[in-house]
């Protein structure tokens, strides 16, 4: 344990810090110095049980020896190594272990440092990719409302949140946006995967007629929404927007940033709804969240479109300085050994009845308009107070810290997406704080 004291800074001014709300973060700070596995420790020594994996990232749990270890040694041993034109074994051995996961004939491996940047790595790629293949005039990309693909600026633009967009001036242009799916009046309170909806794919097609196909590069979704509320899909939509972007030569690009790395109970969404993407996004759970690092997984022909030309010439003009870090891929081997030796790549399909069940019984307790779950994630939707929407869901959040546990909250709604170590007894002491919390409210 880390002495706390020492550890309190006494100025907490020049960090701006992101997605917060800067001045009463600062007025009443929340600090935490140290984790192992399930938990936190606060600065005043309190133990905090962490349902929501950091920021939907620690799916490992924290602290793990392997992944400690593994980036202690790579550290020490080879600290970074130029990216570009150069290579060091570890980024090779990673891909070859991260592409055994991923769903048949997704072989190939493109490195980032985050989400944001495998959401705009995927878009350069899939535009890139019909240029390449001959129809280049395949520019536009197909996005959602209330999707969350990062912070930068394609991912802005293909995103459908609008607070997220509305600063930041005019975005790129030729993008459009499917509607999203969340519809409570028909849906509320569905297990795992609502019934209706599923038409909601077919303004894939009405947004083709008005471009017309031939315009059009890619479609991006998140098989789950997870930022904006956890959105889970209807039955058959993905399935449909498959078929609909094959019909017109549309690349699917699946952003698993949040469902990659066992958060269904599978390694990949894909794999979970039985549909096939061009290409998959991921980051997060990559390493667990200890080093930052992402990657971004393509069908073997959209790889080997590139792979045509002079040999000394470079195929993609694409890449980051970071690219396959040498500590990161150790972070991400460590993950991957730690993963594949307690089978959390698919322990959340062991807990996700029970899972489901705890979340349900909340249902009649004051405020809460909706409950939705699949695998290990969860979401607890409360009526806003009027005129002041998010207010009740910050407060459950504040409440909660206060009684030792971390969960997210997002508009007003209460996201829960615990480390896939949990047990079922942290599933029920966290389930009970969130009913105590909601009756206080
Ligand atoms: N795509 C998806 C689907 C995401 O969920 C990103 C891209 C961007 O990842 P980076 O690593 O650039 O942040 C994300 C990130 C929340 C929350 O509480 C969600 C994210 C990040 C922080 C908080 O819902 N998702």
């Amino acid at each position: 344990m880390p002495d706390s004291a020492n550890l309190q800074p006494n100025d907490l001014r020049a960090f701006w810090m992101p997605f917060t709300a800067n001045r009463h973060f600062k007025s009443n700070p929340r600090m935490l110095v140290s984790a192992k596995d399930m938990h936190y420790t606060t600065v005043d020594g309190r133990q905090i049980l962490d349902g929501t994996a950091g920021l939907w990232c620690v799916n490992a749990g924290h602290a793990r020896p392997k992944i400690v270890k593994a980036v202690q040694d790579q550290v020490a041993q080879l600290d970074y190594a130029p990216a570009f034109q150069m290579g060091h074994p570890k980024a090779f051995e990673l891909a070859n272990r991260l592409v055994d996961i991923t769903p048949e004939g997704m072989n190939y491996c493109f490195y980032t440092n985050s989400g944001s940047e495998s959401v705009e790595t995927a878009l350069k790629m899939a535009i890139a990719y019909q240029r390449v293949r001959g129809e280049a005039s395949r520019t536009r990309l197909i996005g959602r409302e209330r999707g969350y693909h990062g912070v930068n600026f394609g991912g802005i633009s293909v995103g459908g949140i609008v607070a997220n967009r509305k600063m930041f001036g005019t975005l790129l242009s030729g993008v459009d946006h499917m509607p999203h799916t969340h519809d409570l009046s028909r849906n509320a309170f569905s297990r795992g995967e609502p019934e209706h909806g599923a038409e909601l794919a077919d303004e894939l097609e009405r947004i083709a007629t008005l471009h017309d196909p031939s315009t059009i590069a890619a479609v991006i979704v998140e098989p789950v929404a997870g930022s904006t509320g956890v959105l889970v899909p209807p039955k058959g939509y993905l399935k449909r927007l498959r078929e609909i972007c094959d019909k017109h030569g549309f690349l699917l690009i699946f952003d698993e940033v949040i469902t990659g790395y066992g958060r269904l109970g599978t390694p990949f969404a894909a794999d979970y709804f039985d549909v096939k993407p061009d290409i998959i996004t991921t980051a997060k759970g990559l390493t667990s969240g200890v080093i930052p690092m992402g990657a971004v997984f393509v069908r073997d022909e959209i790889h080997d479109a590139f792979m045509n030309g002079p040999e000394q010439l470079i195929e993609f003009f694409h890449g980051y300085t970071y690219s396959g870090n040498p500590v990161a891929a150790a972070a991400a081997l460590g993950t991957l050994d730690t993963y594949q030796e307690e089978g959390l790549l698919t322990r959340a399909s062991d807990l996700a009845q029970y899972w489901e069940d705890s979340l349900h019984s909340l249902a009649d307790h004051p405020y809460v308009i909706d409950i939705r779950n699949i695998g290990l994630i969860g979401a607890i939707e409360l009526q806003p107070i009027e005129g002041a929407p998010t207010k009740r869901a910050f407060s459950a959040f504040l409440k909660a810290f206060e009684k030792g546990h971390m969960i997210r909250t997002t508009g007003d709604i209460i996201a829960l997406s615990p480390p896939l170590i949990i047990t079922r007894e942290q599933i029920d002491e966290l389930i009970g704080t969130v009913g105590e919390v909601l009756k206080s409210l």
